[in-house]
């Protein structure tokens, strides 16, 4: 009898534990609502900012780098930035049409942007002497934006955080988690007490910070803040890290197309996050569309500015994001308060619905006649253009082609509202496969060399799939190779396009034939010495069922996304 009340007992205190262990695995969600608003809001402002704007390298990773740790740690006994207005913020992020921002309060190098109880590494202990959460909190609500805090799970400054710089690649002997805990948590309340509703607690790099720590940490926050809406990067989840929080944080790329777990893409306007002089900054195209493929994939997106030492946003970038704000409040029906699809982003573009109406940001348009969308499950009574122009729409059980004047198209997207009989969201979301309508297009193609025999992924066949995303590559130290297309049936050849992967290399040819089969011998129709991104080229027509590309001279292995023929 002892025996078997022990062993249940056993068997209660594991069952305890283990139901335990699974509730301590995930953490409360934000109530249903509360996620729908933050999604609603679709665009935000990110900011990465602390006293190693001085330095112009990146926060955190620059520390022990770059900058001597000594020396990165003390750059706040000079951080004073006098030039720094939450109200001209706020107003650059409003002008672009943003409707939330997030700031750094913590990075990895501890340095905390408000006067934390917790530390003396903060804005209290600078020149400045601000609190800048305070003033930031207070501009966003005087204009309308929402409000949230980025913060650091990571501290590599810290002494008890086990990890420290350079990289977060070192151990601390001082490292005890628990006593970090202690004083993350309190950092944590400060934020959630101290500075008004927050939108979101954007946590980040949590390294050895796991669950056992991070699930209680985050129970504790909500009975303080219920409604705020979390991130997946609140404590370390080896291979759970998508069910961690609220939503998922791609991050320097649009995520994929998810209506099913809330994400917000995290991006830099420049390449760095935190300031540096003469970056490389987005194009005005570049932002709106990354914007618009993002809301497309039903995702949020925050663009991130790393403001100056001075206290400034730089004013190109400020430029940048006005000029955001105008194509973004001129379409803007059709990008807050949607959800993304039912047409998938791809090359073509992206959409977004709402209510009866569907929204199509059309980016690439075919090089001949209208664009050509796939069959929904839905009638399509009317559509018209968003923009200045006219907008027509003819649907068949085969799909929806969609026609807007040359002299009508917005270079950057142009947004044609569809109205659908019912629910637009409803609709199954459908994939977008680009049409170039090429006559090489899926033709049988042949290569003298591909990338490590790997002809799957880098194949011949994937410079004529009409995928932007797929390309033709050879083995580096390739400096000559050939790319042959057999029509299946001779064909007027008058056009061409070729694309040239330029994002791996640059331009790599430096000279190259166009060659048709006539009479039983190569005719040279086209010589150049670049090709580049869409090269596009015209010659006398020429009548040929196999056509090759000779790559005469490379710098290294040639590779293109696409090779493209069409007929005039
Ligand atoms: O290491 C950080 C990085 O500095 C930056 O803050 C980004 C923003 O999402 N998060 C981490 C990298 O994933």
């Amino acid at each position: 009898m002892e025996r078997i009340v022990a062993t249940c007992l056993v068997l209660t205190i594991l069952a305890t534990s283990t139901v335990t262990a699974a509730a301590e695995a995930t953490a409360p969600g934000a109530p249903p609502e509360a996620i729908q608003h933050w999604r609603s809001l679709r665009f935000g402002m990110f900011i990465h900012w602390g006293p190693v704007s001085l330095t112009g390298h990146e926060i955190g990773w620059s520390r022990g780098r770059q900058t001597p740790i000594k020396e990165y740690d003390r750059l706040y006994k000079r951080f004073n930035p006098t030039k720094f207005d939450a109200d001209a913020w706020v107003r650059t992020a409003k002008a672009a049409g943003m409707k939330y921002l997030v700031i750094t309060t913590k990075h990895h190098d501890g340095f905390c942007l408000w006067p934390s109880e917790q530390t003396d590494y903060d804005i209290g202990e600078t020149p400045f002497g601000r609190d800048v959460l305070k003033e930031l909190s207070a501009a966003c609500r005087a204009h309308g934006l929402e409000f949230g805090t980025y913060y650091s799970v990571c501290d590599w400054h810290h002494p008890a955080f086990p990890r420290g710089s350079p990289g977060g690649r070192t151990t601390k002997p001082t490292a005890d988690l628990d006593a970090y805990d202690t004083y993350l948590r309190a950092q944590v309340k400060e934020l959630v007490t101290n500075y008004g509703p927050l939108l979101v607690l954007w946590f980040d790099v949590p390294q050895v910070y796991t669950a056992d720590y991070g699930v209680p940490m985050v129970k504790a926050l909500r009975k303080l803040q219920p409604n705020i809406v979390i991130n997946n990067r609140a404590y370390a989840a080896r291979g759970r890290q998508r069910t961690v929080g609220d939503f998922t944080t791609p991050e320097q790329r649009v995520g994929g197309f998810d209506r099913d777990r809330p994400w917000e893409t995290c991006m830099t306007i420049c390449r760095q996050w935190a300031w540096k002089p003469d970056d490389r900054m987005k194009s005005l195209q570049q932002c709106v569309q990354i914007l618009l493929h993002t809301v497309g994939g039903d995702g949020n997106l925050l663009l991130n500015v790393g403001p100056m030492p001075d206290g400034r946003i730089e004013p190109r970038q400020v430029h940048r994001l006005a000029e955001m704000g105008r194509w973004v409040k001129a379409h803007g029906e059709a990008i807050y308060g949607t959800r993304g699809g039912p047409f998938m982003p791809g090359k073509w573009g992206a959409s977004t619905c709402k209510g009866s109406r569907i929204y199509l940001f059309v980016m690439d348009w075919p090089d001949e006649g209208p664009l050509k969308l796939p069959a929904i499950g839905a009638k399509i009574p009317h559509a018209t253009s968003l923009g200045a122009g006219q907008a027509s729409v003819e649907q068949s059980p085969d799909g929806v082609s969609v026609t807007v004047p040359e002299p009508h198209r917005d270079p950057i997207a142009t947004v044609v509202e569809l109205t659908v009989e019912g629910k637009a969201f409803a609709i199954e979301p459908v994939k977008v496969i680009h049409q170039s309508n090429s006559l090489a297009y899926g033709k049988k193609v042949t290569a003298s060399n591909v990338f490590q025999k790997m002809v799957a992924r880098h194949g011949p066949a994937m410079a004529v799939d009409d995928d932007p995303a797929t390309r033709w590559a050879t083995d580096a130290g390739t400096h000559e190779a050939w790319l042959e297309v057999d029509l299946s049936k001779p064909a007027s050849i008058g056009r061409v396009m070729v694309d040239e992967a330029t994002r791996f290399g640059g331009r790599r040819v430096r000279k190259f034939r166009l060659e048709a089969r006539t009479d039983g011998a190569w005719q040279t129709v086209l010589e150049g010495t670049k090709i580049g991104r869409k090269f596009t080229k015209t010659f006398k027509p020429v009548t040929a069922r196999r056509v090759r590309l000779s790559i005469l001279e490379a710098t290294d292995g040639p590779t293109l996304w696409e090779f493209q023929l069409f007929g005039k």
